[in-house]
């Protein structure tokens, strides 16, 4: 069993990221709700992933989307994101929102095109060699909407061109996580489908190539930790993008529409080492808040994922090894729901007080007076959205 030291020691250490993109308006292509004081630049953002570190201490970092976060000093960025108590994390590619890549990006059968989206990736290095990010997020929109509209294997083929290309102009520490997701906007196939193909080229490309596991991308019933044990256990996980899904690629908060699959991931995570920070994992969300007010909603985020990692670390691994060593199926499991059955929340509040935190994040906030704040301040110029 994890002694409660190390219990409370790997919650205290772990760390989740925030998109930028979740403190923009967002919605679905029925309708974007516009709420106020939402960020108007890239800085703005920032300010606000600041404020869900600031109450729950445990994330530090903000993801960029380029060109949504695009800005003409990334250092000057990323000195604002430190005086504000965080860093820039991982930088998002976008290769799907311009009118050249309807018939792909990547793998796109013209080479002009082609070259237009590679360039970008390489531009996506540069912007991290400027706020010193470690990890370049790729996804890729890349696929085709009927049978015989082009070749499957040539597009695998401009694939794996592409994506050494890139690898290659890596430095350091810098790694290449390549999403996948299933369908959409693709509806007959899809380049980077499933976490197998992403595994296949991050095994070519090298030891700084891994995948990303977003855990919208499948189709219902798929099996998540099965491919988080995988991964791990390969050396291949590189990151989460949470968020939750009722339906498909819902993006809503993590943990609220089925925590019981987020502690069954988390659970493999413990696992299989994956909270080490020498495992690299990073535990990013991937989330837009289309109805409910956008900081509370990344900060409630936060707490579903602690909470899911408290269980998971309450598993009784040894008491569980026994069970499952003498065939004892009903044991095994009792083990495993007796963690996820436990209620962590007054733990949590008691290491966010030893942190100097409010042991409630969600009233904190709401206490502070920054949302008044934003709403009088951020008046005139163009709100943020999904995109902008
Ligand atoms: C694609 O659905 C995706 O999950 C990728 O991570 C994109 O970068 C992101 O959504 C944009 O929200
Ligand atoms: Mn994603
Ligand atoms: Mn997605």
């Amino acid at each position: 069993m994890t002694t409660a030291s190390a219990v409370r020691a790997a919650l205290k250490g772990q760390q989740i990221e925030t998109p930028s993109w979740a403190y923009g308006n967002s919605g679905t292509r029925f309708k974007v709700f516009a709420q106020q004081g939402v960020p108007r630049d890239p800085f703005e953002k920032i300010a606000d992933a600041a404020q869900v570190h600031a109450f729950t201490g445990v994330a530090p970092t903000v993801s960029l989307h380029i060109p949504w976060d695009k800005v003409a000093d990334y250092a000057a960025l990323a000195k604002h994101a430190a005086d504000l108590g965080v860093r820039i994390g991982a930088i998002n590619a976008n290769v799907f929102q311009d009118d050249d890549y309807m018939l792909g990006s990547v793998t796109n059968p013209d080479p002009r095109i082609r070259r237009k989206a590679v360039d970008h990736l390489l531009e996506c290095v540069d912007v991290m060699d400027g706020t010193g990010s470690r990890d370049l997020k790729l996804w890729f929109s890349d696929g085709t909407n009927y049978p015989g509209q082009d070749d499957i294997r040539a597009r695998q083929d401009r694939l794996a061109e592409a994506l050494a290309e890139v690898y290659a102009r890596l430095t350091g520490e810098q790694r290449l996580i390549l999403e996948y997701k299933f369908f959409e906007p693709a509806f007959y196939t899809t380049d980077v489908p499933d976490w197998g193909t992403a595994y296949a080229h991050c095994l070519k490309l090298g030891e700084r190539a891994k995948v990303v596991v977003d855990t919208g991308h499948h189709a219902p019933g798929t099996n998540i930790e099965f491919i988080v044990a995988f991964l791990l256990r390969e050396g291949k996980l590189g990151a989460f993008d949470f968020n939750s899904r009722f339906y498909a690629d819902d993006d809503l908060m993590v943990g609220a529409a089925d925590p019981f699959q987020l502690f069954r991931i988390m659970h493999e995570v413990v696992r299989g080492g994956g909270l080490d920070p020498a495992s690299e994992v990073a535990f990013m969300l991937d989330q837009c808040h289309n109805i409910e007010p956008k900081i509370p909603g990344q900060i409630r985020s936060v707490m579903n994922v602690q909470e899911a990692t408290a269980k998971a670390l309450l598993v009784d691994a040894d008491a569980l090894a026994a069970a499952q060593r003498a065939g004892d199926v009903l044991g095994a499991n009792a083990v495993l729901m007796d963690a996820y059955n436990t209620d962590v929340r007054a733990l949590l509040a008691e290491l966010r007080d030893e942190a100097g935190l409010a042991p409630d994040p969600m009233a904190a906030y709401a206490r502070s007076g920054y949302a008044e704040r934003i709403k009088a301040e951020r008046v005139g110029g163009t709100q943020a959205g999904w995109g902008a």
